[in-house]
């Protein structure tokens, strides 16, 4: 979830002077940042430090990620052609994935006994980036195109699925315990367009690593209404945002899914004893399913105490 994000003086101080991607492709430095946070808060996980627009640099697409706003094209991608033009870049073999594989292998060897969790954008936030050319508030062009010109639509997220499948793969294979798909925007969806028109490239992307041993979590914000769905793409675990209480997002899958999440982010700034009977409120709901990953409910917003958050990890930890 961000967590090492911009509140962590060290993760500032060494992100100086560097893009952020060209931060994510140098396997010292992202596994240095992936480390900043459990040595400082004592989690039982880290969560290795890329972001979802990588595996679309690796493959060639012209984006970066400017400070302040998010993930950045060079150009939208909304025609036929220009989805013949990013297959026309080849697919992502191991070699263009080596500064993933190298900084995960290198995090793993690093973090000893505490596992580490890969993850990756599932295709409609990445679609969602591509079409727009950049963040927008409710991704009108994306939800445009899967209606106006469907065909394209499936093309443009089946190619994401293979990109973003191969990047979560590679994770993996070089020590990842866990893989998450972040769908961060796929609460801008209803139901019928999520499975009609998402739902196929979701079970496509997680399909990626279900031959191997390893967990795979889902997550959306907004996507309260679409979590059997999500579950049912391919997913063991389900992360839930901060806007559904856990015992009612585990009648809603019926009993029967581990959950994740989902201490509200806009509590770290609230007064400890505020944080504190939320968190307690949290962690009694999820009791009730049959298993809760404890986690935000969305990303640590930059201006966060970080004593906050180690004071937190401990009252979780003494629950
Ligand atoms: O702790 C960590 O550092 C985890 C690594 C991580 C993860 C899991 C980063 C680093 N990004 C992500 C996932 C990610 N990236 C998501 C899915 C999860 C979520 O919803 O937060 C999304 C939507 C992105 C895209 C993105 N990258 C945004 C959002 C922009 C928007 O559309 O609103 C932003 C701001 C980024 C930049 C980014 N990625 C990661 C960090 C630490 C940062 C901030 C860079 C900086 O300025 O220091």
């Amino acid at each position: 979830m961000r967590q090492a994000g911009r509140s962590l003086p060290e993760y500032r101080a060494l992100r100086a002077g560097t893009a952020m991607l060209d931060a994510c492709l140098d396997p010292e430095m992202a596994s240095e940042i992936t480390l900043q946070p459990v040595r400082r808060h004592d989690v039982d996980a880290a969560i290795f430090f890329s972001d979802i627009v990588v595996p679309l640099r690796l493959a060639g697409v012209d984006v970066e990620i400017k400070p302040g706003v998010g993930p950045v094209m060079g150009a939208p991608v909304r025609t036929a052609a220009d989805v013949a033009a990013l297959r026309d870049l080849g697919p992502l073999t191991p070699e263009r994935l080596a500064p993933v594989s190298e900084g995960v292998a290198r995090t793993v060897a690093a973090l000893g006994s505490t596992p580490l969790i890969g993850f990756a954008g599932a295709p409609f936030t990445l679609a969602a980036y591509l079409v727009e050319g950049g963040p927008s508030r409710d991704h009108l062009a994306a939800r445009t195109l899967m209606h106006a010109d469907p065909e394209t639509w499936r093309d443009l997220t089946s190619w994401a699925a293979e990109v973003t499948g191969a990047f979560l793969r590679a994770q993996v294979l070089a020590g990842a315990s866990a893989a998450q798909l972040f769908d961060s925007w796929a609460g801008s969806l209803g139901l019928a367009d999520y499975t009609a028109h998402v739902a196929p490239a979701s079970t496509q992307a997680l399909a990626a690593v279900a031959d191997l041993d390893v967990r795979r979590v889902h997550f959306g914000t907004g996507t309260s209404e679409l979590l059997v769905a999500m579950r049912d793409v391919g997913a063991d675990v389900v992360g839930v945002d901060y806007r559904l209480p856990l015992d009612e997002a585990n009648r809603r899958l019926g009993g029967r899914t581990p959950l994740q999440g989902n201490i509200d982010p806009a509590l770290l700034g609230a007064p400890w004893p505020v944080l504190e009977a939320h968190v307690r409120d949290v962690v009694a709901r999820g009791e009730q399913a049959p298993g809760h990953v404890v986690n935000l409910g969305h990303g640590v917003p930059p201006d966060t105490d970080p004593d906050v958050l180690t004071r937190l990890v401990a009252l979780v930890h003494g629950l």
